[in-house]
């Protein structure tokens, strides 16, 4: 009994990280907290939370406390509506507390959603007084206590006041009303599922939780591609249901809107702006929409953008197009956010002075000043479009009279697409903390724009994401729109106490892995701005070198035999540098100065140019590939170290996602080294590229039923060609040639996502290894998207053996192989 005993406590004392879990909960766990902090902390709370107010946000605020220090102290809060002379946690606006609580004697100067948290001693009682301007900033600030407390920050002797770098902190999904979500890789739509709203919005209302969390106050619930028939009366009674829901978590709704509504959905003949019809049908429709959702927050408007309708079509201006719908909005304090994403996608490849960076400044620079005080333009971070590496968008610097939003994009479109970690915090703070030097003064990104806007995505997956590590994203968006100053370690180390506990070592380690992340993915994608080298006319995931040439979406790098790189240049190129000011366009201009990692975005170079670090441009290319390829393997270690510190769902999810990402980082490693080395004709001086010990290409195999097929583009298989089966079952042999010892068999096959084939590994008469090829990667094409990857640990071989491989084709699959690849084995 006694010992039973004991197993229970030490049960109880275990991690809470260590029960499985799902990622539903994301950073708002609650898990409890080992004795020594929580005995600290059930010291600091007090029993009473006494709180002041009915509003929604502060009711919110109110479960949420009560929640947290169950969850994370084992105490049940005693709830009061006055100060009873004990000590409390205080919780309500500083109106309400000045009213209600005056012995209190609280005063404080704060601006919307900004809160305080303040202890106050008072008759031999201590009050931990969270409070703010408006009811929101009370939900804030009770999302902080508990942050705190989770994450082992002193909650004694409180004085601190958070005000937000921007009042205006949205989210943007791409959610069509079909529930499909464009660029959306955690699942449907949390909003939308067969045209209309989904009957249950118990993952909206979570959401708005999680928003609320980290201090998102908007939301827009549909793509920016936008249907007309969101502004449908049918539709817009069910916008009012989100807008109830998240309505007491602080977060406004907002609708994405198509320009031509007024023809096409209003009936007119025209959406000509300036046009008195026009005019009045948007005022007509926006006050229609404020009688259903008073409270909405705006539109967000993609006009004369990849074939979306626009101002042009009537030889208008972008501002007369905002502007129409910003008086429209303005009587209901709502905004536009008219997004600065316009360019022609379907440019002349072979003008080299065409240049789609220059477009966002091209459209807007000449109507700084002419937009209402209610419009928002809405300004990707980079000129292109959210590529691994670019620089600023010079328009930050560009519009001084006109307010400007950043937009970031959490769902990692081009950075893997959740299933690559890449933690793009680090990559947001360049942006943000660049110095666009506006009349040669330090002026960062941050100091110039009113507004952050994030495009989030998250779907109907548990963990929202379809990747736990991806959840570092959306925290660290917004803890960034809320504090620009915190540093990219502050926010993840939160993060992964918040999501996986305060065990020193999984904090180390997964910090480690999710700072380096970003310059991981960049080295094994795209380095020196080559911008990510995927194929942009697909699915923006698999590894597509030339992709980006020769059409008119106007990514170019325009690599040749010669060399590589954009000559942005105002002296000879595309004069895309000469949009900057004096003093950031000096930098980028002179090949003295321009940094190494943009140097191929802004200059077009021989591949035999030195860079700062003393590299070539093309030995840099391959070290970088191989380096990144090598850090992913890392991660992969590092992660198995976290056995047991972790709960084994996640450790088991993580370590899958880390093990598929180490295969494709090879992929892209071998995709973009070898391109390079036939288009450059240079080797590389450490005599990798194109060399692979140990590897069998499976055209090389003894092949039955299977027939070689050449992959297009080339480099996206190893030795240009895959094996597919053409019948019911195939098998490809090879005879092992090496030494005897512990090996590992890697099997590089492709698994597209319109069947499910069958593998089977032998050796000899052995059955190793089966498997089944049943992801659902974005692609039915044999590429570099479904390239993957299954590793048969510590295999005893013998020269000789026979190792055979079995597939069986199913649906659209054909069971295709790429290479065998046997390795001294890791363990
Ligand atoms: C919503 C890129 C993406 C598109 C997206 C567009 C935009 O081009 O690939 O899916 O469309 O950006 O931001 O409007």
């Amino acid at each position: 009994m006694k010992s039973t005993l004991a197993f229970l406590f030490l049960l109880f004392l275990t991690p809470a990280a260590l029960h499985a879990e799902s990622g539903y909960n994301t950073w708002l766990r609650y898990a409890p907290l080992d004795n020594a902090a929580s005995a600290k902390y059930r010291e600091a709370v007090p029993s009473i939370l006494a709180v002041f107010g009915t509003q929604a946000p502060v009711q919110s605020a109110r479960q949420e406390l009560t929640d947290g220090v169950r969850g994370m102290l084992g105490r049940n809060l005693r709830q009061e509506s006055r100060l009873t002379g004990d000590s409390a946690i205080v919780l309500g606006t500083l109106d309400d507390l000045r009213k209600l609580a005056p012995q209190l004697s609280l005063a404080a100067d704060l601006v919307p959603d900004a809160y305080w948290l303040k202890t106050v001693q008072r008759d031999g009682g201590t009050f931990t007084v969270i409070t703010a301007q408006n009811d929101r900033g009370v939900l804030y600030g009770s999302f902080a206590l508990l942050r705190k407390i989770a994450i082992g920050d002193p909650i004694i002797n409180l004085d601190e006041k958070q005000t937000p770098g921007a009042a205006i902190r949205w989210v943007n999904h791409w959610d069509n009303i079909d529930g499909t979500i464009e660029r959306g890789y955690g699942g449907p739509s949390i909003f939308w599922e067969n045209g209309r709203l989904r009957e249950s919005l118990d993952r909206v209302r979570d959401y708005g939780r999680m928003l609320a969390s980290i201090g998102i106050n908007g939301v827009s619930i549909n793509n920016v591609n936008a249907n007309t028939r969101f502004l449908e009366p049918e539709l817009i009674s069910q916008v009012r249901r989100v807008a109830d829901t998240l309505r007491p978590w602080g977060v406004k709704v907002a609708l994405s809107i198509d320009f031509s509504s007024p023809r096409s959905l209003g009936g007119l003949s025209t959406f000509d702006p300036l046009d008195p019809g026009v005019v009045a049908w948007w005022k007509s429709k926006v006050d229609e929409i404020y009688r259903a959702v008073p409270d909405l927050g705006g539109f967000v408007l993609k006009a004369d953008s990849e074939g979306r309708l626009g101002p042009s079509a009537y030889k208008r201006t972008h501002a007369d197009a905002a502007n129409v719908i910003a008086r429209a909005l303005k009587p209901h304090g709502g905004f536009i956010f008219y997004r600065g994403f316009v360019y022609d996608n379907k440019m002349d490849w072979r003008n080299l002075k065409n240049d789609r960076a220059r477009a966002a400044d091209d459209n807007f620079r000449a109507l700084e000043g002419s937009f209402d005080d209610n419009v928002v333009i809405q300004i990707k971070h980079g000129p292109i479009d959210f590529q691994v590496r670019e620089p600023a968008s010079p328009l930050f610097g560009t519009l001084q009279k006109t307010k400007s939003a950043i937009e970031l994009q959490i769902t990692q479109e081009y950075m893997g697409q959740a299933r690559h970690l890449v933690f793009l915090v680090p990559m947001w703070k360049e942006a943000l903390d660049f110095d666009m030097r506006v009349r040669d003064r330090r002026t960062p990104v941050k100091s110039l724009v009113s507004a952050f806007v994030g495009v989030s995505n998250v779907g109907m997956s548990e963990s929202w994401f379809g990747n736990h590590m991806s959840q570092a994203n959306l925290y660290g968006f917004g803890r960034l729109a809320w504090s620009p100053d915190l540093t990219s370690r502050q926010i993840v180390d939160e993060w992964t106490r918040l999501t996986f506990g305060n065990d020193p070592a999984a904090v180390e380690t997964i910090t480690g892995i999710q700072l380096t992340s970003w310059r991981t993915y960049e080295n094994y994608t795209g380095p020196l701005g080559l911008q990510t080298l995927t194929d942009i006319v697909g699915n923006h995931y698999g590894v597509a070198v030339e992709a980006s040439e020769r059409n008119g979406w106007g990514q170019w790098h325009r690599a040749d035999e010669q060399g590589v790189g954009m000559n942005r240049t105002a002296a000879s190129g595309t004069g895309f540098i000469g949009q900057f000011s004096p003093g950031v366009a000096r930098i980028y201009e002179s090949l003295e100065t321009c940094p190494d990692d943009l140097l191929l975005f802004m200059h077009h170079v021989p591949y035999t140019h030195v860079l700062h670090s003393g590299k070539s441009v093309i030995q840099h290319i391959y070290d970088s590939h191989y380096e990144g390829a090598e850090t992913v393997a890392g991660y992969v270690r590092q992660w198995k170290a976290l056995r047991g510190r972790v709960d084994d769902r996640r450790y088991d999810e993580v370590y899958a996602q880390l093990e598929y990402q180490a295969g494709q980082s090879i992929v892209w490693r071998d995709a973009v080294s070898n391109w390079f080395r036939q288009t450059s004709g240079i080797p590389d001086a450490q005599g990798r590229v194109g060399r692979h010990p140990g590897r069998i290409e499976a055209e090389a195999m003894s092949l039955s039923g299977y027939v070689a097929r050449a992959v297009t583009p080339w480099e996206a298989a190893s030795g240009q060609t895959a094996v597919e089966c053409e019948t019911a079952t195939c098998t490809a042999t090879l005879r092992y040639a090496g030494e005897p010892g512990w090996r590992d068999v890697i099997v590089q096959y492709f698994d597209v996502n319109n069947g499910v084939s069958r593998f089977r590994l032998w050796v000899g008469s052995q059955l190793m290894s089966e498997w089944i090829a049943d992801d659902r990667v974005p692609t039915r094409r044999v590429d570099s998207s479904s390239s993957a990857r299954r590793v048969i640990p510590g295999v005893a071989l013998r020269p000789g053996d026979e190792i055979r491989i079995e597939g069986i084709p199913n649906g659209g699959e054909t069971a295709a192989l790429d290479y065998v690849e046997i390795a001294e084995a890791e363990n």
